[in-house]
């Protein structure tokens, strides 16, 4: 290996957690010439998982893995941190009210950012898993003043390898095929999983459906099937499993940092990253964009067309975002 890199991974101790470290540690997300230095952020009553894990660690061998840091002080799991993966959170229980949720994240991302700045390396780079996720990347970029806004970034990437996913089935190509699908705006619900620059083996998506369908059910399939099962889907996984996603969302993850931090290279891909107000995202919400990613800099692709029926999808996520951070900015979160 030639460089080094300090990770740390917040809610080591929970289920993404177990599954993202073994495969960091193996290279998959900086790849071969990268060693890492694991740092595992937990409150307390994780502590015993993230011990386990770190047990674990150590008993794999693994020939890039410099050393392994359990701790429940984020100043400390922050320290000299170059890629920060936040998946520890406050997810909304049965009958929650969005002002608790936002309030509870607020209190985890708020001194988590706090830390960020305090100590983290210049080269940062941040990816908020945890729910919601959009949001609680907003509160701890608020809390890291010294920290450019476009170094915390949220994941939309398991929405896009959802659509992927479905793409590919219902065309029967291989992933490897498909190109330049977009997730717009929150990683809730009201996300827009667009298809309209979508390519599948150099051909139109839409025409592609529309010769297998028809035109008139493709438009159905994709209005009322594609768009509400990428949206849901994380409600699917749950009915079926019996719990929530695990090691896809550790793969979206891998998949997010390992793009950012080596380049996208077949057309674009989705994230949520700050907005510079393109499409008509206000300024410095943390929306998902098609994005690319060059000199490790994640970068919105411009001047796509966007027709009335996306225009008023982006614009429907885009609102719930602006209400979280009415919200969160009520509640003197940033
Ligand atoms: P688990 O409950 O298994 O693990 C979460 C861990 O975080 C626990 O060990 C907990 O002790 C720890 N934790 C809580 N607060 C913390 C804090 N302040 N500092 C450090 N650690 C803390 O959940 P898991 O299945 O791993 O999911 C984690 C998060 O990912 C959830 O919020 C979930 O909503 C979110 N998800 C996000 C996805 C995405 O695409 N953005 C998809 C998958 C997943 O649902």
């Amino acid at each position: 290996a030639n460089t080094v890199a300090t990770v740390t991974i917040t809610g080591a101790g929970g289920q993404i957690g177990y599954n993202l470290l073994f495969r960091i540690a193996a290279g998959e997300m900086l790849g071969p010439d990268t060693a890492v230095r694991l740092k595992l952020l937990e409150i307390p009553q994780g502590m015993r998982g993230a011990e386990g894990a770190a047990l674990e660690l150590q008993d794999s061998a693994f020939p890039l893995l410099q050393a392994v840091d359990v701790t429940d002080d984020p100043r400390r799991a922050f320290d000299g941190v170059n890629v920060a993966l936040l998946v520890g959170s406050r997810p909304r229980g049965p009958g929650m009210e969005r002002g608790d949720l936002l309030a509870a994240n607020g209190g985890i991302f708020g001194p988590q950012g706090e830390a960020i700045n305090a100590g983290a390396a210049s080269d940062v780079r941040v990816v908020v898993v945890g729910n919601p996720a959009n949001t609680n990347a907003l509160i701890a970029s608020a809390h890291a003043p010294d920290v450019p806004a476009s170094r915390f970034t949220a994941l939309t990437r398991l929405d896009h390898n959802r659509a992927l996913g479905q793409l590919a089935a219902a065309l029967t190509v291989p992933v490897t095929q498909l190109r330049d699908v977009t997730i717009w705006g929150n990683h809730s619900a009201t996300q827009f999983p667009d298809v309209a620059h979508a390519t599948a083996a150099g051909r139109d998506v839409a025409e592609r459906l529309s010769e297998e369908m028809g035109a008139d059910a493709a438009q159905r399939w994709l209005a009322e099937e594609f768009i509400p099962r990428v949206a849901r889907r994380g409600a699917e996984i749950i009915e079926v499993r019996g719990s929530s996603s695990v090691a896809s969302a550790a793969t979206a993850a891998i998949d997010h940092v390992r793009d950012w931090v080596h380049g996208t290279t077949d057309g674009w891909t989705s994230a949520a990253i700050v907005s510079d107000g393109s499409y008509g995202v206000p300024d410095g919400l943390v929306s998902s964009f098609p994005v690319t990613s060059e000199g490790g800099e994640w970068a919105i692709v411009s001047g796509l067309s966007i027709d009335a029926f996306a225009q008023e999808r982006i614009d429907r996520s885009v609102a719930e975002l602006v209400e979280e951070r009415e919200a969160v900015s009520a509640l003197g979160l940033i």
